[in-house]
C-alpha cells in the first residue's frame, strides 16, 4: 500500500505566514495531483501550545533564528508559529483535504520541539504514526510538504529508521534554507532513502 505523508502544509509556512518558506505555496497544485496516485494519504500539523519553548519570544534576550541549547539539544528559536487553533495553524485553503484519512499533530508539548511526524526531537515520545502505518500494512512511504530542511527531512529519516521503504518527492517540498536541505538530502541517501521528482513516480 503506497502511502503519502503530507508534512505541515499550514498557513504559517506559506508566503506571508509567521515562518514563511519561500515559494511554499507553489507545491500545492502538485500535491493535490499527487494525492490521487496513492492508496492512503496522511497529514501532519505543527501544533504548538502558546509560549512554546521553540519560540524566541519564550526566551529572554533571544531573537528568531538564534540557536540555543534546550535539554542538551541545539534548538533553533523560531518566530511564534502554528499556535493551536489559530489561522496560521490551519492547512492552506487550497490544499485538498478530502483524501487525508488521519492527521497527526506534533509540537504540543511546551518543553520540547518536534520536527518529525514520528517522534519529538529527543525521541522520547512517539506520535503513533509508525504504529498506525504498520497496523495498516504499509511498507512504502512517500513524503512531501514543508519545510524540506526541517520537518520533512526529519520525518523521512525517522521513516527510514522505522523500516519503511522511504521516498522524498523533492519537487513537492520547499525549504527554509536550501543549503541545509542539500545536507539533509545527503544524509537521507546515506541512510538508504530514495529521492525523486513527482514525474519520476512510475505508478
Ligand atoms: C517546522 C520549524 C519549526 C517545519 C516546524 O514544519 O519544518 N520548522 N517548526
Ligand atoms: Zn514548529
Amino acid at each position: 500500500m503506497k502511502t503519502l505523508v503530507l508534512i505541515d502544509i499550514q498557513n504559517d509556512f506559506m508566503p506571508g505566514g509567521a515562518l514563511a518558506v519561500k515559494n511554499g505555496d507553489e507545491i500545492i497544485p502538485l500535491i493535490n495531483e499527487l494525492q490521487q496516485k496513492f492508496d492512503l494519504v496522511i497529514a501532519t500539523q505543527d501544533w504548538h501550545a502558546k509560549g512554546h519553548s521553540s519560540f524566541a519570544s519564550a526566551h529572554q534576550d533571544a531573537s528568531a533564528f538564534d540557536v540555543i541549547k534546550l535539554n542538551g539539544l541545539n534548538q533553533v528559536l523560531w518566530p511564534d508559529h502554528c499556535v493551536q487553533n489559530t489561522p496560521g495553524a490551519e492547512f492552506h485553503p487550497e490544499l485538498d483535504t478530502n483524501r487525508i484519512e488521519t492527521i497527526f499533530r506534533k509540537g504540543t508539548d511546551l518543553a520540547i520541539d518536534s520536527y518529525s511526524g514520528f517522534y519529538d526531537n529527543m525521541h522520547l515520545k512517539s506520535t503513533g504514526l509508525s504504529g498506525y502505518l504498520k497496523e495498516k500494512g504499509v511498507h512504502q512511504v512517500y513524503f512531501a510538504g514543508l519545510a524540506g530542511d526541517y520537518c520533512v527531512a526529519y520525518s523521512v529519516l525517522d521513516s527510514i529508521s522505522e523500516g519503511f521503504e522511504t521516498t522524498l518527492i523533492e519537487d513537492a517540498t520547499r525549504s527554509i534554507d536550501q543549503k541545509g536541505f542539500e545536507k539533509m538530502k545527503l544524509e537521507i541517501l546515506r541512510k538508504g532513502g530514495t529521492i525523486l521528482k513527482a514525474a519520476d513516480l512510475v505508478f
